[in-house]
């Protein structure tokens, strides 16, 4: 009241007074409602419900990429880390990407403005270049990321997207090994009756190369709109790294060899919950996500 200007001393009194009288009727009537004071510890129930926790629900891209990593660690393969902007070398120059391929075009990946030297990576391969010239031999890695690339998105494609590629390097590793491995993957994560085939294929950084495909999950094998009637899913692309690339990279091509594959995530998730459309992954609508609570 003393930092009030005397004028309007008289007004503020009372507007002060009605809030004083307005608040106390309202205090006596809850007292009425409720038959006591509030606020005491006769008031407390503890036998009422408490208030619900709403449990979150793991991601999807996290479900399948934690199922991936558990089924190559029993196969003795470490998870690896790097960066997700990454220098031309590491990205693409160590793995034998030429000059004038197309993933190198602006069209098609992410470079930093101020340094075109920078880019953000297309693949993990850059963390499976950087772990070879650490020179610490046999490598047997597996590497989950994020990977970037300028797509226009659409329900099949995005600027980003989510990646688990492999490596093994060692003495006398064979094409026999590949075929071992990427098989017993498949089973473990699809189960034991799933197929595999394998197509030849050409990718800069291995020599041979091949695509693995799966016998379709919805019909399986008969035909049907996910399989594009053929019977067989593509789920990867994999081949024995090119000896350009383990000499790039430091390796003595003439004693190590080595296989490597690749596969997308968001590929892999659509396959076995039966998601139609890519976009979903990345638009954090809880209708989606919701529908993962329990999973783990
Ligand atoms: C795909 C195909 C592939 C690799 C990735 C690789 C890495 C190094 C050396 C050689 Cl450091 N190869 N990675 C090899 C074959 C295929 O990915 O379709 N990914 C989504």
């Amino acid at each position: 009241m003393r930092n009030v200007p005397a004028e309007h001393r008289k007004t503020f009194g009372q507007v002060l007074n009605d809030f004083k009288q307005f608040a106390e009727a309202k205090y006596e009537g809850s007292k009425e409602t409720t038959g006591k004071e509030t606020g005491t510890v006769e008031d407390l129930d503890l036998s009422l419900p408490g208030d619900p926790v709403q449990a979150g629900s793991r991601h999807p891209i996290n479900l399948v990429r934690k199922r991936i990593i558990d089924i190559f660690h029993r196969l003795g393969f470490a998870v690896a880390d790097g960066p997700e902007i990454e220098d031309d070398w590491h990205n693409f120059t160590s793995l034998n990407l030429p000059e004038h391929h197309p993933a190198r075009d602006m069209q098609d990946t992410f470079y930093i403005a101020q340094n075109p030297d920078w880019l953000l990576r297309t693949h993990t391969s850059n963390v499976q270049t950087r772990e070879m010239e650490k020179g610490k031999l046999p490598i047997r890695i597996i590497c989950p990321g994020r990977v970037y690339r300028n797509e226009t998105i659409s329900a099949r494609a995005h600027c980003f997207f989510h990646q688990v590629e492999g490596l093994y390097i060692d003495d006398a590793v064979s094409f026999a090994d590949l075929k071992q491995t990427l098989y017993f993957f498949v089973q473990e994560l699809f189960g034991a009756s799933v197929k595999i085939r394998f197509r030849p294929s050409y990718f800069p950084f291995t020599e041979p190369s091949a695509e693995m495909d799966i016998s379709c999950l919805i019909c399986g094998g008969g035909g049907c709109r996910v399989c594009k009637h053929s019977g067989w899913v593509e789920i990867l692309g994999c081949g024995m790294i090119h000896p350009k690339v383990l000499h790039n990279c430091g390796i003595d091509a003439e004693r190590y060899t080595g296989f490597a594959f690749g596969m997308g995530i968001e590929r892999i998730a659509m396959l076995l919950y039966g998601i139609n459309d890519l976009r979903l992954f990345s638009e954090n609508d809880v209708r989606f996500l919701r529908q993962f609570t329990g999973a783990s």
